[in-house]
């Protein structure tokens, strides 16, 4: 049976890597399968009116997913309080996590990210042309 894979970024903390999420997402599909499509569709601004969802629906269909998967991977370049809420829930729930991060000039990425032990998740500081790679050595361990 083919891995669930909960991929997490950033909607209301801004859609600037909107179209990045949907290359990871592509490439993350030769792997799993995404339970999180949402996050890379760029016509999801997460704006009120988009959709019959209230935000209420949207949390508990949201933790139900992550109850589901596998894996977790969070793209986190973009600091986004629902993307850290979902790292902190998946801790908790043990489940296996990769945290992405872009270095950014004069910026820093969360300790409670960077931070993280080993046993809870790994966190990689990458390029985009280094990706494959990257997924490569996660999903064969
Ligand atoms: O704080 P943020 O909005 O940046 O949090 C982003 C994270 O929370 C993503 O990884 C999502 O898994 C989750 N999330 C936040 N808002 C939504 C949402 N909005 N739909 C699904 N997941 C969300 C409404 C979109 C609507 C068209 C269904």
């Amino acid at each position: 049976m083919s891995l669930a894979i909960y991929f997490c970024g950033s909607i209301r903390a801004g859609r600037q890597d909107v179209d990045l999420y949907g290359r990871l997402t592509d490439k993350l599909s030769k792997f799993g399968r995404i339970l999180t499509p949402f996050v890379a569709d760029p016509l999801v601004t997460g704006m009120s009116g988009e959709h019959e969802e209230n935000d209420r629906q949207i949390y508990d269909r949201d933790m139900e997913l992550l109850d589901e998967c596998d894996v977790v991977v969070a793209e986190v370049t973009v600091p986004s309080l629902g993307v850290g809420f979902e790292i902190g829930s998946a801790v908790a729930m043990g489940k296996r996590i990769l945290c992405l991060y872009r270095p950014q000039p004069g910026k820093k990425l969360s300790a409670m990210i960077l931070g993280m032990p080993e046993s809870h998740g790994t966190v990689v500081e990458y390029a985009e042309d280094g990706i494959d790679a990257i997924f490569e050595e996660f999903f064969k361990k």
